[in-house]
């Protein structure tokens, strides 16, 4: 009897609340993609217990999401890959009378996400950011000059210039729906398009400068940019916003730059949904009701530097932030900006095979 009052005592001295509802959610996120106190949060208020995992990758999540059975209760797809899961029904419709919070969503960017999921059936906006250029404004300078071209594709996809960035290291994401079709936005060709032939000249320059790429991975290089052990990444906007706050905090004189080139750069939306076999939609639901509430996103925001969809949390987001034209771009940039393509079947085919050769260098 002893030992049981103990460990009630201990229980209720321990500074983790104990969650009596027994409820619990499976979380699926990307990583560096939440406030610290986010799921402490969620579990004080509701009493559900969070198991919370990560990915970096559009592909590893959608292999998840047709395998099914996955366990997760909440995922984070961006709007193109979302739509072709939608339509392999892979996704559960949202009640959206358990979505009371809706109300704070920014009408204009649901409206741009129903050009992937039409009525804004399955999913809500969670974060938006772009794909570009991540550099150590130092290490660049040195090695380019002046004058480099950060503002360029060039930067990196000019073989003559990642020659001499091979040294301190450049890191490319390893998406290829995103990095072919910037590779073909320097070339000049649409990257929306879908012509097998443009797909190959991309592949054709990213082999090129493949012998000057240190590897391709897509959430590595935020701590290598921050500590100086790469110096130039295609990467996510506000992944290379947080190395520059490490690096800054850390005070070992690395300089983080990030660029949107001026040739322009793909603009996606990152989408909370809930997979067709959960086990705990209610909690599902509530999560991203919890998340859609104006402090709880501007907190994210604020803690991750990616834009959202969230019109009520802007007076919350810090003003530096809003601010900044990497996170929101002005007008004359976002012009430049260009939304995902859904791919078919037979295109995301071509893609993986010219990618697979590009990482290998064949
Ligand atoms: C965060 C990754 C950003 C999501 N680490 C890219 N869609």
């Amino acid at each position: 009897m002893k030992k049981i009052l103990s460990l009630a005592v201990l229980a209720a001295l321990s500074t983790t609340p104990v969650l009596a509802s027994g409820k619990t959610l499976n979380i699926y996120n990307w990583s560096d993609y939440i406030a610290e106190d986010t799921i402490k949060k969620f579990e004080e208020k509701t009493g559900i217990k969070v198991t919370y995992d990560v990915y970096d990758s559009n592909e590893v999540l959608e292999a998840k999401m047709l395998a099914g059975s996955s366990g997760y209760d909440v995922v984070v797809p961006t709007a193109d890959f979302l739509q072709r899961q939608i339509a392999a029904g892979v996704y559960a419709k949202l009640d959206k009378s358990k979505l009371p919070n809706l109300k704070n969503m920014d009408s204009g960017l649901m409206k741009a996400l129903g050009n992937f999921d039409p009525g804004n059936e399955y999913a809500v906006i969670y974060l938006w950011g772009t794909t570009g250029i991540g550099y150590n404004t130092k290490a660049v300078a040195k090695r380019l000059g002046d004058n480099a071209p950060t503002d360029s594709w060039a930067l990196v996809f000019d073989p003559a210039n990642a020659a001499k960035l091979k040294d301190c290291g450049i890191s490319l994401l390893d998406a290829p729906t995103e990095v072919i079709p910037a590779a073909m936005n320097y070339l000049g060709l649409d990257p929306r398009s879908t012509k097998k032939e443009d797909f190959e000249k991309a592949a054709a320059l990213l082999t090129k400068i493949r012998p000057f790429v240190r590897y391709f991975h897509s959430s590595q290089y935020i701590s290598d940019l921050a500590n100086g052990d790469i110096c130039v990444s295609v990467g996510w906007s506000g992944d290379v916003f947080q190395a520059r706050d490490r690096a800054d905090e850390a005070k070992k004189g690395v300089e983080i730059g990030y660029s949107i080139p001026k040739e322009g750069a793909l603009q996606w939306f990152d989408t909370l949904a809930i997979p067709v076999d959960s086990k705990h939609k209610d909690e599902a639901l509530a999560f991203i009701n919890f998340v859609m509430d104006a402090q709880i996103t501007a907190d994210i925001t604020n803690y991750v530097w990616y834009a959202n969809g969230n019109a009520a949390s802007l007076p919350m987001v810090e003003q530096d932030i809003k601010d900044d034209a990497g996170i929101f771009p002005p007008d004359e940039v976002k012009a430049k900006l260009w939304g995902a393509k859904v791919y078919k079947k037979r295109t995301d085919r071509v893609i993986t095979r010219l990618w697979t050769k590009v990482k290998t260098g064949k």
